[in-house]
């Protein structure tokens, strides 16, 4: 019975077969009848004392680990068992004829464990196979039914559990976080009415304007397939040769080769559904709109050299980043905002909203911040949630309806479809991960592991057997198909609407609206990626292009490959590009955020006879203001300080390089300074701290590192460095205050010298 099961450890409330009576005899609107054992005490109890959950507790209900309690497996106090329960007395040896002879092909015990272990993988995903994801909560701030009636956004307060995987979209499994590419952004909202997957990146706009161009897409950028080179990387002559004979890809490009392509955090990018979706709400009235997540810490992003030597240093530096962040319960941000607009302004916009190549700026459609996502718990495990989680952009929820947008139509197929070869079946909905809260009851049957045990005769509709159940939703299910305006019939045609012709105006919105610091990045960018292409005439093809941009970029580019602006290519439509005024929201420069300095980095180098009063002080300060400082010396053990004391070591400048750090402190104390000065490790570290336009703060001879590496606080342009400090031990405390505010505005790309001739 339904109560027998509920005390059982495999009992699953999800699954209709397990509704015992109750899912034979549904009532209009009934859910889930059962009480799910989440609720019992004795799981929130596990939940809080669980170290996984760090500083802070994530609130009762509002993730789904309660549901997955079901299938967590913890073998502390329990003895070895084989899959089948046996018990396992010897995990050393396997089962001989004797001590040197052959082993049996009877011991069923190592066989098992073999076979398990020779099937442990699964391929991975043909894009985005490397990847993060954390658990959490989305909380809508407004009612919004009068504009969806979409479960998430039903009332103020509301809290909608989600589970949101980050990704590198090139790179195998195993490649590193930091390459220059696009983030994928997908998230998995649990809501009360079936499972939405909002699949998103972090750039608003994508590569092409038809599904049927994304296998070519694919294929060009990733490892060339005759000798799989190069890993996790557009800078190759496929990638470039694609892209430059199609010219749709100029927008995206100009994001791909900008800052937003090497984010610092996955916590300081923006994500964006991309493509033009429907809000429904309950009338059937539907409205177009545009999704954002923008990051309440702010937008920041890494700097190329610094990004290429992490990806050395440390490649799993943003799956570190979200989990540890995680754990010290300074839990991820974003806040969504929506972009509603009706078909009548749809028609009046410059571009298509059709087209995924285009954005609408903020200017033309403001944002409409409605609720906050907060990742406040790490997986358990990594396969069995980040690795089998399955978004799919087919799976959306009523009030959520889909556009004509030609991209998106066909990667309503594509997810679905891919699932079913990575996770081996059509089953891959019941993986815990991917099981929606809300009951599923439906005459779909059988098929490669099946989990739930459907009961019952009946396994159609219509039936009278079965009292006519499941039976159809009604007025209460969807409403996608009133949704849609009624369109006059049309005869079936390959091709595109006339305005999907444009292609440079907004990747021209985009470069204006750049800081000429972030221009200069995206020169170098296109630059280094094209250095890479070994076919001259693709280098050129690809700069004829950006003359259609701007010429300030095509010159810029042309003159770091050596060669002069070759014509530009000609225009696929005779209509005048339409013009737009810069949009200062493109900039990344433009969301400070608003967490200060939490958990950011900061090195504080010093040697024996440092003072141990200011570094204690310096160290406490920073600690306190939520920021990570740690005491970095050439090598592990213990300082002796100038006062006697001894001082730890917390790591060594070999296994914490630079580039981990956000920020570098040289601590005061003559022999410290002297011993420092000394090690080319440590004056390395200055120098790239500097080169990465990091602040830097010496306290009294601290300074003689920096003199060393000739810095003296002034610039290129006889301007002073702002956010370099060379103070007396005295005036540490005002300088502190300087280097913490310039630490939260992250780098000052006034040093840069690289690009100063555009
Ligand atoms: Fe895609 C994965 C995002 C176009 C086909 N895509 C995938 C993921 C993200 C995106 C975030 C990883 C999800 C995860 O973490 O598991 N994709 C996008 C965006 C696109 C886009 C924002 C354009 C706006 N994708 C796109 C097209 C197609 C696909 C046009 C095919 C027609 N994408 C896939 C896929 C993947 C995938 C092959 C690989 C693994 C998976 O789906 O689960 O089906």
């Amino acid at each position: 019975s339904g109560q027998a099961l509920a005390k059982g450890m495999s009992y699953n409330a999800n699954k209709a077969g397990e509704h015992g009576d109750a899912a034979r005899t549904p009532q209009p609107g009934q859910t889930c009848p059962v009480p799910h054992p989440s609720a019992t005490a004795s799981t929130a109890a596990e939940t809080v004392a669980s170290p996984k959950v760090g500083a802070g507790v994530p609130p009762v209900g509002v993730c789904p680990a309660g549901d997955l309690d079901r299938v967590r497996a913890d073998g502390g106090g329990q003895r070895l068992t084989t899959n089948q329960g046996v018990p396992v007395a010897d995990n050393q040896n396997s089962l001989k004829v004797g001590l040197r002879g052959p082993t049996a092909l009877e011991d069923f015990i190592l066989r098992e464990k073999i076979t398990h272990f020779d099937h442990e993988r699964i391929p991975e995903r043909v894009v985005h196979a490397r990847g993060s994801a954390a658990h959490g909560y989305f909380e809508s701030y407004d009612d919004l039914s009068d504009l969806t009636r979409a479960a998430p956004f039903a009332a103020a307060g509301k809290r909608t559990p989600v589970f949101v995987r980050f990704s590198t979209v090139a790179g195998e499994r195993g490649s590193a976080d930091t390459v220059r590419d696009v983030r994928g952004f997908a998230v998995k909202f649990y809501t009360d009415e079936g499972n939405w997957d909002l699949v998103g990146n972090n750039i608003p706009v994508f590569f092409i304007q038809d599904a049927m161009k994304f296998p070519d897409l694919v294929h060009a950028v990733k490892p060339e397939p005759n000798n799989a080179i190069p890993q996790a990387s557009s800078a190759h002559d496929t990638f470039w040769d694609f892209a430059s004979l199609m010219p749709e890809s100029t927008h995206m490009l100009m994001w791909q080769m900008s800052d937003r392509a090497i984010p610092r955090s996955y916590r300081t990018m923006q994500g964006f559904g991309v493509h033009t979706f429907r809000l429904v709400n309950a009338e059937g009235v539907a409205v177009f709109c545009k999704f954002h997540w923008n990051p309440v810490g702010g937008t920041h992003s890494l700097v190329w050299d610094e990004a290429a030597k992490i990806t050395g240093a440390d490649a799993d530096f943003h799956r570190r980043d979200l989990w540890e962040a995680i754990e010290a319960g300074a839990y991820p941000e974003w806040e969504l905002a929506l972009q509603i607009f009706t078909e009548e302004q749809a028609e009046e916009f410059p571009f298509d909203v059709l087209d995924a190549t285009k954005l609408i700026p903020e200017e033309l459609v403001p944002l409409r911040v409605v609720g906050k996502m907060t990742l406040n718990r790490n997986p358990d495990n990594f396969f069995a949630e980040t690795e089998q989680v399955a978004f799919c952009t087919a799976h959306i929820v009523p009030g959520i309806d889909f556009s004509n947008d030609p991209l998106l139509q066909g990667r309503i197929h594509s997810y679905l479809d891919t699932q079913i070869s990575r996770l081996g079946g059509v089953n891959f909905h019941e993986i815990p991960i991917n099981a929606p809260i809300a009951p599923v009851h439906n005459n779909q049957r059988d098929g490669m592991h099946r989990q739930s045990i459907p009961r019952g005769r009946v396994a159609y509709e219509p039936n009278s057997l079965g009292g006519g159940c499941p039976f159809q939703a009604g007025m209460a299910g969807f409403t996608t198909a009133a949704s849609r305006s009624p369109q006059p019939p049309e005869d079936k045609v390959r091709g595109k609407p006339e305005l999907f012709a444009e292609h440079y105006a907004q990747a021209r919105l985009f470069w204006i609206s750049q800081t000429p610091a972030e221009q200069t990045h995206i020169v170098n960018a296109f630059r280094f990626e094209l250095s890479r292409v070994q076919t001259q005439a693709v280098r050129q093809r690809l700069v004829s292009m950006l003359a259609n941009v701007d010429p300030i970029l095509a010159e810029g580019v042309a003159d770091g490959l050596g060669f002069a602006v070759p014509p530009a290519m000609p225009l696929a439509t005779d209509d005048p590009a339409p013009h737009y005024e810069p949009s200062p929201a493109l900039s990344l420069l433009s969301r400070p955020g608003s967490v200060g300095i939490q958990t950011r980095k900061v090195a504080i180098l010093a040697g024996h006879g440092v003072d141990a009063v200011s570094l204690k002080a310096v160290y406490a300060d920073l600690l306190a203001a939520g920021a990570v400082p740690r005491v970095v010396a050439p090598q592990l053990g213990q300082l002796a300080a100038a006062d006697g004391s001894r001082i730890d070591i917390e790591i060594s400048i070999e296994a914490g390089p630079p580039v981990l750090y956000d920020a570098v402190i040289v601590a005061d104390g003559d022999t410290s300074a002297a011993m420092l000065s000394r090690d080319a490790g440590a004056l390395d570290f200055i120098r790239q701290q500097h080169l990465h336009c990091k602040p830097i703060l010496a306290i009294g001879s601290g300074k003689e590192l920096l003199l060393k590496v000739g810095l003296t606080g002034d610039l290129e342009d006889g301007t002073a460095d702002a956010a370099l400090w060379m103070v007396d031990a005295g005036a540490v405390d005002a300088a502190l205050e300087q280097f913490k505010a310039a630490l939260a505005g992250h780098r000052d790309f006034k040093r840069e010298t690289d690009g100063v001739a555009l």
